[in-house]
């Protein structure tokens, strides 16, 4: 078979989803890259590992000739709230490294994974149940690129034929990877506390509403889409989906359920606190569930008994 190539590899969600890949199609047929070497040996000795920039298209064409590349998911990007106190870094990267890989994916003929996410929408947006097709007017950076990314996957599919694919994620929890700069962060964070600490300091307003996926449900998320029937699709690049939405004392109250004495405060970021009131409650993913199948497996209660249950055991040792 030929190789699939993920960028961005060291990351939250990139981390995880090439040790998924790795398992399903073998580790040599899985080319891990990024521009930071993995502390996660797994990552770099259990397959190829490259370090490879996306800001520079030379380099990306050298790792393309290096390996036999079929499948690209492009997963290097800065987000929301890091890109809010660097536009321009935020720019480059997820504008000029998504077109390096986009030109590499023709030239090569890959197909290609791009990741959108809640934050391509804006204040004009429907917030409740946010149709797949609507208003994107968002006012961040990060979201200019999202929209923009969303928009020059289309255009690739539609004027070079590429195979492009994509979903808009909500906020991403996990325990293996540390997400980095993101408005939904907290929802990470929060778990670590309370098993620690049994108290978290919240940077958002208690009753801020978002949708959230529990890792395992994102990563097949990924491989279902790229393995789906081309036909049935009508969207391709911006699917809607999600698992579950919640507010920070919703959350709260459900980490109340397996740790009584949880307690959480608020001193609220005004940055990250407009970035999440810009975005949707919950959104319609309902285009995904009838083009390609896509069902959640998790939702808050039995995400929230996993995590604890794993950050607990990890302590303990
Ligand atoms: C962020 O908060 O920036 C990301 C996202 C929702 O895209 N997790």
């Amino acid at each position: 078979m030929k190789q699939i190539l993920v960028t961005g590899s060291v990351g939250q969600i990139g981390s995880e989803l090439t040790h998924a890949l790795r398992e399903r199609y073998g580790e040599e047929n899985v080319v891990a890259t990024d521009i930071r070497m993995p502390s996660d040996t797994r990552l770099r000795d259990a397959g190829p590992f490259e370090f490879l920039d996306v800001l520079d298209p030379n380099h990306v064409t050298r790792v393309m000739q290096i390996h036999d590349i079929g499948t690209i998911f492009h997963l290097a990007a800065v987000l929301s709230a890091i890109g809010e106190s660097r536009p321009n870094v935020a720019w480059q990267v997820n504008m000029n490294g998504l077109y390096n890989i986009l030109e590499a994916a023709r030239q090569y003929q890959c197909s290609m994974f791009f990741p959108s996410s809640i934050g391509a929408f804006g204040k004009s947006t429907p917030k409740d149940n946010t149709p797949q097709d609507t208003i994107q007017r968002p006012d961040t950076i990060y979201g200019v690129t999202k929209v923009a990314g969303e928009l020059i996957c289309d255009y690739y599919h539609k004027r070079f034929d590429l195979d492009t694919r994509g979903v808009r994620f909500p906020g991403m929890i996990s325990h293996e990877t540390e997400p980095g700069g993101g408005t939904t962060d907290y929802a990470v964070e929060i778990f670590f506390e309370a098993v620690k600490h049994k108290r978290y300091t919240c940077y958002l307003r208690e009753d801020t509403s978002l949708d959230m996926m529990y890792m395992p449900d994102a990563i097949r998320a990924m491989i279902d889409l790229m393995e789906a029937d081309a036909s049935k699709l009508k969207h391709r690049n911006a699917f809607n989906i999600t698992a579950m939405n919640f507010t920070p004392a919703q959350l709260a109250d459900e980490i109340r359920k397996h740790i009584p004495e949880f307690e959480i405060e608020y001193e609220v970021d005004p940055v990250r606190q407009e970035i999440a009131d810009s975005w949707p409650n919950y959104m319609d993913d309902s285009a995904a569930r009838d083009e390609w199948g896509w069902n959640h497996e998790y939702d808050l209660a039995k995400m929230t008994s996993d995590m604890i249950k794993v950050i607990s055991d990890r302590i303990k040792g």
